[in-house]
């Protein structure tokens, strides 16, 4: 699966603030749909069972599409239901010691929010970043926007070696303006989530990616 992540440009996640829980399994069928190369299952407000009972049934729809599926948070849970990784943010410790939960096997992601996180979650071994909030978002309220402006040279030091994944704000309308600041590949979750048509606001992002 480290190969598939090295392809995907568009990172879905099926995140419970905007999808009820008898809606994941048909939002995540759509996100993969309409091109998604990487499913993240992030439930903030959810106690640990349902996070388990939903990302078990996630795994499954993964599986069969071939797409890697990362658990938000929660290392033994994506142990437990042979999630194909965990993201972790800044504060949710070191790299050994979430692989001392995971093993060697499963990728594990960084939230980073400066150049220098981006370069350090690099030099710790983390499989992928993501880099931002770029913008505010409702998403992640409290957070200040970052702005575009170290995008290139994060891509530049970090991007040559693992995936970067810039999120925070992006729309299909900035879309265009993230990637001529020198995005390669973005998260974009309530613009997809909240769209009349998930699998066609995926493609249509999808497409203005590749
Ligand atoms: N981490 C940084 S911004 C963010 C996360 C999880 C939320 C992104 O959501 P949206 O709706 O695409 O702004
Ligand atoms: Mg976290």
């Amino acid at each position: 699966m480290r190969s598939k992540l090295k392809d995907a440009v568009l990172y879905g996640i099926v995140d419970r603030g905007y999808v009820e829980a008898d809606q994941c399994m048909t939002v995540t069928h759509a996100l993969i749909a309409g091109g998604a190369g990487i499913i993240q299952l992030r439930a903030k407000l959810c106690d640990e069972q349902e996070v388990e009972d939903l990302a078990m049934q996630i795994v499954i729809i993964c599986k069969d599409a071939k797409v890697p599926f990362i658990v938000n948070d929660f290392p033994e849970i994506a142990k437990r239901v042979q999630a194909d990784g965990v993201h972790v943010g800044q504060d949710d410790g070191t790299l050994a010691a979430v692989r001392d939960m995971v093993g060697e096997e499963m990728m594990v992601g960084r939230s980073t929010h400066s150049v220098n996180q981006a370069k350090q979650a690099l030099a710790d071994g983390f499989d992928y970043i993501g880099f931002g909030p770029l913008f505010p978002t409702l998403t992640k309220k409290g957070r200040p926007g970052i702005g575009m402006e170290n995008i290139s040279i994060v891509e530049e030091t970090v991007g040559s070696e693992i995936p970067v994944f810039c999120i925070g704000g992006i729309t299909r309308s900035n879309l265009e303006v993230v990637i001529e600041n020198g995005a390669k590949r973005v998260v974009i979750v309530s613009d997809l989530l909240t769209a009349d048509s998930i699998e066609h606001a995926t493609a249509s992002a999808k497409d203005t990616l590749s």
